[in-house]
């Protein structure tokens, strides 16, 4: 990675070349004010750490921290820079793994309650717990759906905690034999995800494994855990309780925002309270509340994954991603900020307190000091009713007493079709075997899914945009979810008004299907739905997925949810282009961890697997190599 340059080039930089004008003007009206945000706090972490940057520091123990360095080239215990990087990188994925396991927990015990007549919503998503059951052999004449659903909901909670050594049944139900024999193989196949997390651990702690390409094997494992038992198992849960996401066409941006409106701004990821608020927001009893305010209605908008939920099942604007919740509360707009879990950044209070936005945390995972914690507890959830209508008020209460002379609201709109959940994809086209045909015609010359965080190493939303805007103009089909969707909101590409700068081939397919080239499928978890895609895709031509014309493009990953996400891709067979390196030694290319991921070995992952990780700091770059990775497998394949 080339090191980021001055601080106040950066800083420069990092704003003046995003393409997100909404934030520009949010950012103007903080930086006259004083109020500083993310990008401000980062420079003055700069230059950052490069023991840090190229992960050949280990904390591991009390004897360190220890460095890598060309005149210590061991740490205390013995460790080397092997163990060290790849002994970093597997704590930094399992703790990402934990973090969805916690998101499945809550959706999972959402659909036991709810089956129990505990939680008080119906279960919206026949379709997907009977398929659930069939494709778990759990299907039986006696049981209505709630028996199903909650016999479907005990199968993933075992996929979360056994302790025996069976695989686990989701994977088992929905992997491709082709792959499930590859990964037995090469004894990857994990037993739950608390075991692979425990494991992870235990591997890697003082004393304990030494030998880097097993600690790297744990690390598919794990991940192979965090795709079936984490992201398959939230992405289903949700879908069992609240439906499956269908096509509609809405408005996003900040110019949606109504400024005498009681404004609730929903964020994190498990959308169940956030579900339950938006039900409760045109009841009598919050319309009243609100009137007797002043306020002209209630508004609710999105951010980050819980928003992604939101805007796929009830069109509800979501603006903003991890990087830009804090120009959403700097809005001035939002009466309330209401979080559940994950990628709330610890800032957050200090510009809601600036603005006079009540924070509401929901989760007991997601303390913030100095805010009103109303938990919603999936095993404890009869009143949530009364907790939402709780949250409501409490907006309206600060509806009250807010001066909204203060309010900037960019007066940026865009229309977006979203609603992209797996089956919505594949109706869309007309059937999976259509994906198939009009990915062998080169009408879609490859589906690339771009996807995950925003990183205030690199300009604002720009890395994901240009990436995405070059495939396009290339056929490439683009799936999306998360933070980077939100950049694709914000840029007008998830409708059919931008379908110009499309390429002719995949513009006639946009136009003909009314599909955007950049169709928004969720939240993180929700990625589920594009392995899904890819699997079906490639079994249905009776292929493997390692030869289709597939990517996962992750422009700007950050958390440390986002390394299982690559596994889960690579562990498939797609290859992975990311622009920010992981904490590994990129300019050592004799290092073993670089050549596993990244290189051509016989006991690399690319000869294991099929696939590799390629790391583009440029977009421009980036897209190239995607164009190219993709046009090679069509080239193998014999396809124009
Ligand atoms: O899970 S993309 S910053 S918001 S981790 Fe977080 Fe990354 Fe955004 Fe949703 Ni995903």
């Amino acid at each position: 990675m080339d090191k980021i340059k001055s601080a106040a080039e950066h800083k420069e930089n990092i704003l003046k070349s995003s393409p997100n004008t909404a934030v520009k003007q949010i950012k103007e009206g903080l930086d006259s004010s004083h109020i500083p945000t993310l990008f401000d706090r980062f420079e003055k972490q700069l230059p950052q750490c490069n023991f840090g940057l190229t992960g050949l520091c280990c904390r591991m123990c009390n004897w360190g921290p220890c460095k890598i360095t060309p005149t210590a080239d061991r740490g205390t215990c013995g460790k080397d820079a092997d163990a060290v990087v790849i002994g970093n990188h597997l704590r930094a994925m399992v703790a990402g793994l934990s973090a969805h396991a916690i998101h499945a927990h809550e959706a999972i015990m959402s659909v036991i309650s709810a089956s129990d007549g505990m939680l008080n919503f119906p279960l919206k998503g026949a379709e997907r717990i009977y398929e659930l059951a069939e494709r778990l052999g759990i299907l039986s004449d006696g049981k209505n759906l709630q028996g199903l659903a909650r016999d479907a909901a005990n199968v993933m909670l075992s996929d979360l905690s056994n302790m025996h050594s069976e695989p686990m049944k989701m994977l088992n139900a929905f992997a491709p034999t082709e792959r499930k024999k590859l990964w037995k193989e090469f004894d990857i196949i994990p037993r739950s995800v608390s075991y692979e997390v425990m494991e992870s651990l235990h591997m890697t702690t003082l004393g304990s494994c030494s030998d880097w390409n097993a600690l790297a094997k744990q690390e598919l494992r794990a991940a192979l855990a965090y795709c079936y038992g984490t992201l398959f198992t939230s992405s289903f849960a949700t879908e069992m309780l609240f439906g499956l996401p269908a096509p509609q066409e809405c408005e996003t941006g900040y110019g949606v925002l109504k400024k005498y409106n009681v404004n609730i701004l929903l964020h994190g990821h498990s959308p169940v309270m956030a579900e339950k608020i938006i039900e409760k927001m045109d009841s009598p009893e919050a319309l009243e509340m609100a009137k007797m305010a002043g306020a002209e209605g209630i508004m609710i908008a999105g951010m980050c994954c819980t928003g992604q939920e939101m805007l796929a099942r009830h069109g509800i604007p979501s603006l903003a991603n991890i990087s830009g919740q804090e120009f959403a509360v700097g809005t001035g707009a939002f009466d309330a900020l209401v979080v559940d879990m994950q990628c709330v950044i610890q800032g957050i209070k200090t510009i809601a307190d600036c603005f006079k936005t009540e924070v509401i945390t929901t989760c007991n995972s997601n303390r913030i000091p100095g805010a009103t914690h109303i938990p919603f507890d999936a095993e404890d959830s009869h009143n949530i009713d009364e907790k939402a209508l709780l949250i409501i008020r409490k907006a309206v209460e600060a509806f009250k007493k807010r001066d909204r002379k203060e309010i900037n609201i960019p007066e940026f709109v865009n229309k977006a079709i979203v609603g992209w959940s797996y089956e919505s994809i594949v109706s869309a086209f007309g059937g999976i075997k259509e994906i198939a045909r009009l990915l062998k015609n080169g009408g879609i010359r490859g589906i690339a899914t771009v996807v995950g965080c925003t990183n205030p190493k690199v300009a604002y939303e720009f890395n994901h945009l240009t990436t995405a805007e070059r495939l396009i103009k290339e056929d490439i089909l683009i799936i999306s979810t998360g933070c980077a969707g939100h950049a694709f909101l914000n840029s007008g590409i998830c409708s059919l008004d931008e379908v110009e700068s499309v390429g002719d081939a995949l513009q006639l397919i946009c136009r003909e299907k009314a599909i955007p080239p950049v169709m928004i499928s969720g939240g993180c978890v929700d990625n589920a739905r594009a392995i899904r895609l890819f699997i079906d895709i490639a079994e249905g031509m009776g292929m493997s997925i390692k030869d289709m014309p597939f990517m996962f493009v992750s422009p700007e990953p950050g958390n440390e949810k986002s390394f299982g996400q690559s596994l889960s891709f690579l562990l498939h067979g797609v290859s992975v282009c990311t622009g920010i390196p992981a904490p590994v030694p990129f300019t050592d290319r004799e290092n073993n961890i670089i050549k596993f991921f990244s290189g051509d070995e016989s006991w690399s992952i690319q000869a294991m697997l099929g696939a590799r990780i390629y790391t583009k700091r440029d977009p421009f770059e980036a897209a190239e190599t995607i164009i190219e990775h993709i046009g090679r497998k069509r080239t193998a394949l014999g396809w124009k």
